[in-house]
């Protein structure tokens, strides 16, 4: 044995347990030699005598005080001690031992990969050879192994085998609602510094950028179903914010069906396919919901909002989004407002008719997606404005209405929206599946500056987005699949299950504890996410506050907000649903809730059903409705949007014949304003105009009907014209483009196939109609101006009700 030198120096006494993984001596000092130069030797010296230094480092658990009566609201950051050597932490003295699998053999102290960004798994094949997914080359990929040319497939066929049984689970479980969506990658940028209100990340700095992952999505269909049918759409943001993922999980109508998420389940059970036969997909025309519907009252507010052309939107990039629910904003001070969400498209809110929403069915069930991933391709990218309805505790007790319900919404006139921050889309994800398919969208997913509110349905929601995740992703680790982890690093103690990505370093997976020097450390209430503490006295009980009973006074301020074609949209809607509904008691139990909103509208809808008016439904609310002044921020109508035509997609019409200068002078000046122009022609291939050169097709009538466009441009040429005379295709084109309330430009003599079609020239009030325009060649030039005005507006609102008479 050798001898000790110094009291500090413990020689070699002692190596043997260090040498050891059970037992060490309580007294003398630590080995200073294992009597080996080997660098394994000397490294597990290191480590475990650093290892003894940072333990005693904490000779109590400092914190534990701090968890008892006051200071408890006011949590501290746990206490850590330096190791001394990196060594500490590591699993293994081996770590330094290189290798193409294992690594550089340098500690990864402090890391968090799955922080870095998703070009870390981006995979591209170019010039590569194909392999097995063990990385084994495959010489033939185009036959099973056989016993003989013609005998039976062999067992041993692995590369078969493993092809074939990857294919057979490809599929993940679809959600449960929202199961149809596309989404996009951008950015948030906040206008300004907000941290008077709260702390939260993306809001700290004027000019701050946040990246951002947007999902939007109808709610019952299944994920092959149409994007036009009649329904809420979900807005779904997910912010990478520096202080960790927040997502704010929203729809394009900022009320909601149902007050508790008790009713959840039963409502969705109630809009989904029929179980007995699996009718109708993607539509709530059917007995099963109006019953529900009508035996909840508190659905009436957002029965009229799903009935109007909100639920039918010319594209996701063109409507509104909503958080709904109140919200809790705090700051670093630990004080707090609430606020609601609100999302407005810089191209304006423009909704579909009814007519084109199901023929457009038909036609491009992707027509939504096609849309956002077409503009983004183009370099058009959406944009919107996040503004904040910012109100207080005591505001909220005099608004006549309890702000955590949510078939409520608080009008604008009574809170204002203040503007803070723009959002962009400006990328197309690489992989539907891996990011559309697989991000994870939870309502949990808060940073510290956001909190919620006791909005019952918001409550539930909290535990069900990440709840449901685990089925659908399969397991608890779905927060590392890329398109889900965040970009601030993720340091727990959590461990294990399905597809753990994550090889941790260490032996310490718990907290307190000093062998790793405490870490990771709690972050303490400045730093750490921190529950505003809301005081709250109640008895333990089921039920609704007084004031979730007016189930009608919002529903009538809607009703009132809305212009007279939006009116008529939301009776036909009401019609169109109800008519489709076998049951009559279910049909009247809905007119009799109209009733309570107006008179109109239940009349409207009764009669279009060939019924009389039934008793208006009892009215439950317990003190008497407040009453509203029309609120323009509810109409479509009041975001005509930036004015441009920007991404319109505008058929030329063109057929042998021709008269071809004009349109090609169109067609230039419609790029020029980012328009999508197309000549539509009978077939593909080649017209031959009167003049210039032929003209090459980009898609027939047939492939891309008239509800694909926003606006049609007529050429002029008599062959042409004469025919487009007896062509139904056409006729029907020109129709719909009319019936809809497009824009069309009829140049020269092509004006006579609007007689031809039925088409009236003025509006039903004999009024000029100025999205329907008509010019000579000579005047193209200048009906363009008019033209792009009518496109800018998008439709013309008055001309629908006066169909065609063909
Ligand atoms: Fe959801 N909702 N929801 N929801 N929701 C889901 O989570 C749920 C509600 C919304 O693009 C599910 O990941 C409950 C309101 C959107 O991936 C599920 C309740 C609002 C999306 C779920 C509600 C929404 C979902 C299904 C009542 C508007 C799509 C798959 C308490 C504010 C997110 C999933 C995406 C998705 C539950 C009500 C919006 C099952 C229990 C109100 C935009 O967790």
């Amino acid at each position: 044995m050798a001898t000790k030198k110094n009291k500090n120096d413990g020689g070699d006494e002692g190596a043997g347990s260090i040498l050891s993984t059970v037992s060490a001596p309580s007294t003398g000092s630590a080995p200073s030699t294992l009597q080996s130069k080997e660098t394994q030797k000397q490294r597990l010296l290191e480590k475990m005598t650093a290892g003894q230094a940072t333990a005693a480092g904490m000779p109590q658990n400092p914190t534990k005080g701090g968890e008892y009566g006051e200071p408890a609201r006011t949590p501290q950051p746990g206490a850590t001690v330096e190791p001394p050597s990196p060594l500490v932490g590591a699993s293994t003295t081996s770590e330094n031992i290189a290798s193409a699998k294992v690594g550089k053999g340098v500690a990864p102290v402090a890391a968090s990969p799955v922080a870095d960004p998703l070009d870390r798994v981006r995979s591209d094949a170019t010039g590569q050879t194909l392999t097995t997914n063990q990385g084994v080359q495959i010489a033939d990929n185009q036959h099973s192994l056989k016993v003989g040319l013609r005998g039976p497939t062999a067992l041993e066929d692995f590369i078969l085998r493993e092809k074939i049984t990857h294919f057979d689970h490809e599929r993940i479980p679809e959600r449960v609602v929202h199961a149809r969506g596309s989404a996009a990658h951008g950015y948030f940028e906040a206008y300004q510094d907000l941290s008077k209100v709260t702390r939260a990340a993306p809001f700290a700095a004027a000019g701050k950028q946040t990246p951002v992952f947007v999902r939007f999505s109808t709610v019952a269909g299944e994920r092959g179903s149409t994007d036009t049918a009649r329904d809420v759409r979900g807005f779904a943001v997910k912010f990478y914010t520096d202080e960790g993922n927040w997502d704010l999980v929203g729809n394009n109508i900022p009320v909601f069906f149902i007050q508790d998420a008790m009713k959840f389940p039963d409502l969705v059970h109630a809009v989904k396919p029929e179980p007995n036969n699996g009718i109708p997909q993607a539509a709530s025309a059917h007995d099963t919901f109006w019953d529900f519907a009508s035996l909840s009252p508190e659905s009436v507010h957002m029965m009229l909002w799903t009935m109007s052309d909100r639920a039918i939107p010319r594209s996701y990039r063109m409507m509104q989004g909503f958080g709904v629910h109140s919200y809790r904003m705090v700051n670093a001070e630990g004080e707090s407002v609430f606020v609601k969400f609100h999302w407005t498209p810089v191209a304006g809110t423009h909704s579909l008719v009814w007519d084109e929403a199901v023929k457009i069915s038909g036609a491009d069930p992707d027509f939504h997606r096609r849309d956002l991933w077409e503009s983004i391709e183009a370099g058009a990218f959406p944009e919107w404005e996040l503004a904040l309805q910012i109100f207080t505790e005591e505001q909220a007790a005099g608004f006549g209405f309890d702000i955590l319900d949510s078939t409520k919404l608080i009008p604008e006139e009574l809170v204002p929206l203040t503007p803070v921050g723009k959002m962009v889309l400006n990328r197309n994800p690489d992989n539907f599946f891996a990011e559309t398919e697989q991000v994870a969208f939870c309502v949990a997913h808060v940073v510290p500056g956001i909190d919620f509110s006791n909005d019952p349905l918001l409550q539930g929601r909290i535990h069900s987005y990440l709840d449901t995740q685990i089925t659908r992703l399969g397991g608890v680790n779905f927060h590392e699949i890329p398109i889900n982890s965040p970009v601030a690093p993720v340091y727990n103690n959590q461990r294990d299950g399905h597809h753990r990505q994550a090889i941790h370093r260490g032996r310490v997976a718990y907290e307190p504890n000093s062998l790793a020097g405490g870490s990771p450390a709690q972050a303490g209430y400045r730093r750490g996410f921190t529950t505003f503490p809301e005081h709250i006295v109640e008895d333990k009980v089921r039920g609704k506050a007084e004031l979730f009973a007016d189930h009608y006074s919002q529903a009538r301020l809607f009703w009132q907000s809305q212009t007279t074609p939006e009116k008529q949209h939301i009776v036909k809607a009401f019609r169109f649903e109800l008519s489709r509904v076998q049951t009559l008691a279910v049909r009247e139990r809905v007119v009799s809730l109209l009733m309570n909103v107006a008179d109109e509208l239940a009349q409207g809808v009764a009669g279009g059903l060939g019924m009389p008016l039934p008793e208006a439904a009892p009215v439950l609310a317990l003190q008497p409705l407040p009453s509203y002044e029309p609120s323009p921020a509810l109409s479509l109508m009041n975001f005509p949007g930036d004015g441009s035509i920007k991404t319109r997609r505008v058929a030329i019409l063109v057929a042998n014949g021709v008269e071809s200068e004009a349109i090609r002078g169109l067609y230039t000046k419609l790029l020029t304003e980012g328009a999508v122009p197309r000549l539509v022609g009978p077939l593909l291939g080649q017209v031959t105009p009167v003049d210039g050169d032929p003209l090459n097709v980009e898609v027939s009538v047939e492939a891309m009907p008239a509800v694909l466009y926003d606006a049609v441009i007529v050429s002029s040429g008599d062959a042409a014209v004469s025919t487009w005379m007896n062509d139904p295709d056409v006729m029907d084109f020109l129709r719909d483009q009319y019936r809809h309330g497009k824009p069309m430009l009829m140049l020269g003599g092509s004006s006579a196939l609007l007689k031809q079609a039925g088409i009236p020239s003025a509006l039903p009030d004999g009024s000029v109609d100025d999205a329907l325009l008509m010019a000579d060649s000579a005047g193209a030039d200048a009906a363009f101006a008019s033209f792009k005005t009518a496109l800018a507006g998008f439709r013309q609102a008055k001309r629908d009700a006066n169909a065609p008479k063909v």
